[in-house]
């Protein structure tokens, strides 16, 4: 995969260049200020560089198998809806063996218990004939509690991203607003808007600068009428503090209609996330969004989330380059530990 740099006065004339010269396959990998050196930078008006490249061609599908008769169709029950406490789930299940391959890969016990007594209730409680079918079962079953999202280009327009401190929030807001000016030419806004406490977060306003995207500080609903995406930036909050979490919450009930995604840091330990999702779950939250995916090898404990909580991750993102890695979360891509092409 070839890296290509472009250096233009803004992203419209970028978008141009890189369409002229890559295609419209053509994916951005970072923005950032072009830098300006020497005694040109007194009169060099700032412009920005884009690094993209065309992504590698889908590998062909596998040449099929031999067909074998086709098993008697079971209908698939639905997951149970309660999600199980937090006491006990890091407790071993006695008498439990099938559950193994589940916890290898990172589900906690309890959890990996119940997606495989699910598995086990979607082939009449019959045990599978050897490891390959336990693990074609474990993958289905697993697969079977990802909520399925709505069509973000049919959602609401107005997204908003909550979470504990340094999560990842406005990363995530900038990588998705490039790839929206960038990939989707969408015309949008940014609200940098202050929470419980102030939010200082001014590498925002330089990254929008950077993409002429407008940032306002105070919300109105009416103004965000006015553009095709807004997204709004809040700052972290403590999620044992009573009093910012309320506060919180009436912030949310100004943005009726949007799309409420909490931020968490994939690379914290299970436990952690699980115990930040119930602490903001009876928030207006719409899903997930996963970051530092870049310092956290085993994805598969992410399933935790999918399991044990009511929210499916809708996007999953790496590293600080933006937009770097931020992609719409996929059950193959936890299944495979890293983003799938
Ligand atoms: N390695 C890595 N660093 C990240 C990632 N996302 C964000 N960061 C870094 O984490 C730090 C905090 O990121 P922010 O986006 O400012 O976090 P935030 O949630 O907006 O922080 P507050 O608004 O202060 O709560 C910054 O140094 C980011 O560059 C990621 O996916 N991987
Ligand atoms: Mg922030």
């Amino acid at each position: 995969m070839q890296v290509h740099r472009f250096l233009a006065r803004d992203a419209n004339h970028a978008i141009a260049q890189i369409r002229q010269e890559l295609g419209p396959e053509a994916v951005v990998a970072h923005v950032r200020p072009a830098p300006v050196t020497g005694l040109s930078r007194l009169w060099r008006r700032p412009g920005i560089e884009v690094l993209a490249y065309l992504p590698d061609p889908t590998p062909e599908a596998e040449p099929a198998q031999p067909a074998e008769p086709a098993p008697k169709p079971i209908p698939t029950p639905e997951p149970p809806p309660t999600a199980p406490s937090l006491a006990g789930l890091d407790e071993p299940i006695v008498g439990s063996s099938s559950c193994r391959l589940l916890e290898s890969i990172g589900l906690l016990p309890i959890l990996a218990e119940r997606v495989w007594e699910h598995a086990l209730s979607c082939h009449a409680g019959n045990p599978p004939d050897g490891p390959a079918q336990e693990f074609e079962w474990a993958k289905s079953a697993l697969a079977s509690f990802w909520q399925v999202q709505k069509d973000p280009a049919s959602a609401p327009s107005v997204e908003v991203f909550v979470g504990p401190h340094g999560s990842g929030k406005t990363t995530v807001l900038c990588k998705w607003l490039t790839q929206s000016v960038f990939s989707q030419g969408r015309q949008s806004c940014v609200w940098r808007l202050d929470g419980p406490g102030a939010n200082f977060a001014t590498h925002l306003d330089l990254h929008c600068e950077m993409l002429k995207v407008q940032v306002l500080r105070t919300w109105s609903k009416n103004m965000a009428a006015d553009w095709e995406q807004g997204f709004v930036d809040l700052p972290g909050v403590d999620y044992h503090d009573a009093a910012a979490m309320s506060s919180l919450r009436s912030r949310l009930g100004q943005f009726p209609g949007a799309r409420v995604h909490l931020c968490l840091n994939a690379a914290y330990s299970t436990r952690l996330l699980i115990e930040q999702v119930r602490a903001f779950d009876s928030l207006p939250i719409t899903d997930l969004i996963l970051t530092h995916l870049d310092e956290e090898r085993s994805w598969g404990k992410l399933w935790n989330l999918v399991v044990g909580t009511k929210f499916t991750p809708s996007f999953l993102a790496a590293g600080q380059n933006i937009p770097g890695d931020f992609r719409p979360a996929t059950p193959e891509q936890l299944f495979r530990g890293r983003f799938s092409l």
